[in-house]
């Protein structure tokens, strides 16, 4: 997963839906920060703040730029022998990425829009290429909202690694980490175990009617 926290900003939320509904498909996935070479010192601090929450949630995450040789090096070794999807939102420069994995390809790139800090939808349908380093990269169009579809809320908490875990600690079998006493997961983001903002997403998750809110308008 691409993600960029200037121009266009994705917010814990967007990233915790994405993990949730690879996780329910069983897709590994490494989150790559991308355009560093943008980012003031307080930019920097934010990305650190973002790598350490989910670095405790298990995921593998990665600083990296389009315009930095050794990070687009680094990816390329990443994909040899592999099939990865690039998925973000629209601007955080999926298209761009793959342009410089490989010279071969044209992609068509599109310039972030100054009034709104967003990209502008310029990659239409997925497609898939494949580099001249080896492996496949399918890029796709830019995510606007995440829905979860076809949800079943009871197993939620199981898509969140970190809470997978430790909820078997939980006074009642059926759980949902709510209002219940006893509960293994609320005691470990009391104690800075699971971060807040995990657990939010999860909250958020739990409480939102998303067949009613995400279903018609995946991609903008
Ligand atoms: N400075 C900087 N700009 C970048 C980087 N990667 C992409 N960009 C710029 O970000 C803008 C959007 O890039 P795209 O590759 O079109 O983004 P996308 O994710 O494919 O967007 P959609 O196809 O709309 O989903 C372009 O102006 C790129 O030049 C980077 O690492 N550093
Ligand atoms: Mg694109
Ligand atoms: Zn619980």
């Amino acid at each position: 997963m691409i993600v960029t926290l200037v121009a266009p900003q994705t917010t814990t939320g967007f990233i915790d839906r994405f993990l949730v509904t690879a996780e329910a498909y069983h897709i590994p996935v490494t989150i790559l920060f991308n355009k560093m070479d943008l980012y003031e010192p307080e930019d920097l601090e934010v990305v650190e703040n973002f790598i350490s929450i989910y670095k405790d949630a298990g995921y593998e995450c990665r600083q990296i730029s389009a315009t930095i040789p050794e990070t687009v090096q680094f990816l390329r070794d990443e994909i040899k022998g592999n099939k990865v999807m690039f998925g973000g939102h629209s601007g955080v420069g999926k298209s761009t990425l793959i342009n410089a994995l490989d010279p071969n390809l044209d992609l068509k790139t599109g310039k972030i829009s100054v009034q709104h800090l967003a990209g502008q939808h310029t990659t239409t349908f997925a497609e898939m290429f494949e580099l001249t380093s080896g492996g496949f990269v399918i890029d796709t169009p830019g995510i606007r909202a995440f829905g979860l579809i076809d949800f079943d809320k009871e197993n939620l908490s199981h898509y969140l690694p970190e809470m997978q875990e430790i909820l078997p600690n939980c006074k009642f079998n059926n759980c949902q980490h709510l209002n219940e006493p006893h509960c293994a997961v609320k005691k470990a983001v009391e104690e800075g175990v699971i971060h807040e903002s995990r657990y939010a997403s999860y909250v958020s998750m739990m409480n939102s009617d998303e067949d009613e809110t995400y279903r018609k308008d995946i991609y903008k």
